[in-house]
């Protein structure tokens, strides 16, 4: 019989190889899947951005991506030989909705039809994100998120996919990291539509989380045995020394990426001390929106790769006030992306948002690391990241034990991917993809992971 190496979960009573503990892998619709412009599909933010000389690392863009337009199905049949559990998909916006006045392409809702129902000929659940990032240029030219008309749009949007794939998808996110479209493509500049403007990004975090709330009950409705929820990101922040400044913006820092959303979606309330700081520059009357805001989810989704390590920051423009910013921290081994391999930050992170909300049950929707892969003819050996998932889901395992509710686990990601800003540089998959040829190789960490879930599929006696 054959003997799965079990290298990334050592302790093979981990809560982890139960049945009711689900694996996957994740990926985002402009990052994998090519095609931009065929079959009705229109203009996203990122199309745009990526146009606009200087923006993108190498002036890559998605245009070909890794052509999961016309190959999903060698994909999906890759997936299924790793014995992946579930698949976490976005939906491209502007390839089902292709204009203002609401149009809905048909055959972009089929593009999509035809890889749920063949992930679930596979066994493999379909979970969706219905917005990872590329809005609809339509959208953007009537200001985007800036705009309270686009949260109804998301709402109008969530409702026809919805009421297509219904009870199909085992789970739907609303968004994916809307601090990363918020601060990001609208402060930082680096992200599309390339702002830096703080009025901006308050204005986009607000009708982000309006957008959540008004598509929450058309969710439920057209999908009531799915469940439904959102997907933040972060890690605990970490001041770069103790003076009080470095302390006061670290907690900031924090606040920003997990208080600005939670207390809100949790609480219905945003948090005092932002507040205090940033109240103008939220939208008049948002007030009136936070009984909308506030629905009841059936998960929250954690995204987590590193730490942060905050400093102080002289404010640089007053509209773009900002009084942190990351420093160079230098002890701990960094990935591809710079960013430090921390794992214990994932046990710190999901601690304290249990002690500050009465949370639903917690997914993992992302942890993954990239680094500089290379083909050789024996492979793709990357042991950096096969120790980096056995750290991290040493973690998960922990915090399972030690009795919170985390129900799922998804690589990030699974195929090398358009890593926005950074182009193709930096590779996160657990698949190699040459994208001159299109080559597909499973790195030494998709076999491994493929192989605890063989593990954990012959310890649960499952054919
Ligand atoms: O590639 C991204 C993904 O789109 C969102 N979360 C973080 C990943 C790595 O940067």
């Amino acid at each position: 019989m054959y003997k799965p190496m079990q290298e990334l979960l050592i302790d093979t009573q981990s809560p982890l190889l139960k049945n009711n503990f689900t694996f996957g892998v994740a990926t985002s619709a402009y990052q994998i899947e090519g095609s931009t412009t065929v079959e009705g599909k229109v203009d996203s933010i990122w199309d745009v951005f990526c146009r606009q000389e200087g923006a993108i690392a190498n002036s890559d863009s998605g245009e070909i991506a890794c052509d999961h337009f016309n190959r999903w199905k060698e994909d999906i049949a890759l997936m299924k030989s790793l014995n992946i559990e579930a698949y976490r998909l976005s939906i491209s916006w502007p390839r089902v909705i292709s204009s203002i006045d609401r149009e809905i392409n048909q055959q972009g809702l089929n593009f999509y039809q035809q890889i749920i129902d063949c992930l679930i000929e596979q066994g493999i659940k379909p979970y969706i994100t219905l917005y990872h990032w590329d809005l609809p240029q339509y959208l953007q030219d009537i200001g985007g998120w800036q705009n309270r008309k686009t949260a109804e749009e998301f709402a109008f949007y969530a409702d026809i996919v919805s009421q297509f794939f219904g009870d199909k998808i085992v789970a739907y996110a609303t968004f994916n990291e809307p601090w990363v479209t918020s601060f990001l493509g609208h402060l930082h500049g680096i992200h599309a539509p390339g702002l830096q403007c703080r009025k901006a990004t308050y204005h986009s975090v607000h009708h982000q989380l309006l957008a959540h709330g008004l598509a929450l009950p058309l969710l439920r409705k057209n999908a009531p045995n799915s469940q439904h929820g959102i997907v933040l990101n972060g890690g605990p922040s970490q001041a770069a020394t103790d003076s009080f400044n470095d302390k006061y913006a670290a907690n900031i820092a924090y606040q920003e990426q997990w208080d600005l959303f939670l207390s809100p979606l949790m609480s219905g309330c945003y948090p005092d001390t932002l507040l205090e700081l940033y109240q103008n520059y939220l939208p008049k009357n948002y007030q009136e929106d936070l009984l909308i805001i506030k629905q009841t989810v059936d998960y929250i989704g954690v995204n987590y790769y590193t730490r942060n390590v905050v400093q102080s920051a002289t404010p640089v423009m007053s509209n773009q006030y900002t009084c942190y910013e990351n420093a160079e921290a230098t002890e701990f081994e960094k990935t591809a992306m710079g960013w430090d391999v921390y794992p214990q930050g994932l046990k710190m992170t999901i601690d304290k948002i249990c002690q500050d909300y009465q949370l639903p049950a917690i997914m993992i929707m992302e942890n993954g690391a990239a680094f500089d892969d290379k083909v050789t003819p024996q492979g793709v050996d990357d042991p950096r990241r096969v120790q980096y998932f056995k750290a991290h889901l040493a973690v998960v395992s922990q915090l399972v034990i030690s009795g919170i509710n985390i129900s799922a686990y998804f690589a990030w990601s699974f195929l090398d991917n358009f890593e926005w800003a950074e182009g193709y540089n930096k590779r996160f998959g657990l698949v190699h993809v040459d994208f001159e040829s299109q080559q597909r190789t499973i790195k030494r960490s998709g076999i491994a992971y493929g192989d605890m879930l063989a593990f954990k599929h012959q310890l649960r006696g499952d054919k």
